[in-house]
């Protein structure tokens, strides 16, 4: 495999960074997840959008334009021989002083990774995931703002040990409030007869590009759905539930903290919904 680092591609074994890069030292950075279907890298553009509102708001200058990252981002496919896989892109802040100033540090890193992906087992999305409320909360707007995503998961990171250690394979976040915010890495949404609700940004979900396209797809289908405060309450009582990320797409959840959701089967319109997203994600997506 040939990573993208320090300006162009080099075999996976030289692809390094210096122990003094604040990506390393702090978490200081940001990264976006991205999947390419069939040689269409899905969502591209809203991919460099979110990477570049994520760095403006850690003060964080690009060393590439869109542009050129949208040409390396391909490129980093083509010379791996992908068609389909999954692309981490991610920016350091670079090399610096021992010390948290950003300010030392001169170059920010860009590198790419453009590797097979690891899904799901098949199984979940016929039966469907069980899931737990972890008791490690969201992040605080105030803290970090949860849109960011930045090189600093260890808050997620302990939440999807929670669900671990509770023999599930993700885990809703509560906010600060105790509202729901999202998963460990993926957005929740849920179905209380025909409304449909998924958790705002501002109470601390990331705005998932999956997310986006769901929203979408609901609305041209002419699908309710609010952005909207969730209580555990109407998790445990909702019809139906779904996860949306990069790497799950929809995902049904048929349990949350011992309570069945639903008929406890994936519901009905969730494997609806998946159906359309999967007809969309070459329509959506920049070309090889
Ligand atoms: N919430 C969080 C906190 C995320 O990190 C999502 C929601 C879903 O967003 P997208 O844009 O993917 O629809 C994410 C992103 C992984 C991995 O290795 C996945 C994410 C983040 C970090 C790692 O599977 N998901």
């Amino acid at each position: 495999m040939k990573v993208y680092i320090n300006g162009g591609f080099v075999d996976e074994a030289d692809a390094k960074i210096s122990v003094f890069d604040h990506g390393l030292l702090y978490g200081d950075g940001v990264f976006e997840g991205i999947r390419l279907y069939k040689g269409c890298v899905f969502k591209l553009e809203e991919h460099l959008e979110r990477l570049e509102m994520s760095a403006k708001a850690i003060l964080l200058d690009l060393p590439m334009s869109r542009q050129e990252l949208s040409d390396a981002v391909c490129e980093a496919c083509r010379v791996n021989g992908l068609s389909d896989g999954y692309i981490r892109l991610v920016v350091t802040r670079g090399v610096g002083t021992l010390g948290l100033s950003h300010k030392n540090c001169k170059n920010p890193q860009v590198i790419i990774i453009a590797d097979k992906i690891a899904l799901y087992p098949k199984e979940f999305y016929t039966q469907g995931l069980r899931i737990i409320t972890s008791p490690t909360r969201r992040i605080n707007p105030a803290a970090l703002p949860p849109m960011v995503k930045s090189l600093n998961y260890l808050n997620n990171i302990m939440a999807k040990a929670d669900a671990g250690l509770a023999g599930c394979l993700e885990a809703i976040m509560l906010n600060d409030q105790g509202y729901v915010a999202e998963c460990t890495g993926d957005n929740i949404f849920l179905r209380h007869k025909d409304r449909w609700a998924t958790p705002p940004s501002h109470a601390g979900a990331l705005k998932g590009i999956t997310r986006g396209a769901v929203l979408e797809i609901m609305e041209a289908e002419g699908i309710a759905c609010a952005e909207t405060n969730i209580t555990r309450y109407e998790v445990w009582t909702a019809d139906e539930i779904f996860l949306t990320g990069t790497a799950a797409e929809l995902i049904p959840v048929v349990e949350v903290d011992g309570r069945r959701i639903g008929s406890g089967s994936p519901g009905e319109q969730t494997l609806k919904l998946l159906d359309a997203f999967q007809d969309r994600v070459t329509r959506d997506g920049t070309m090889l």
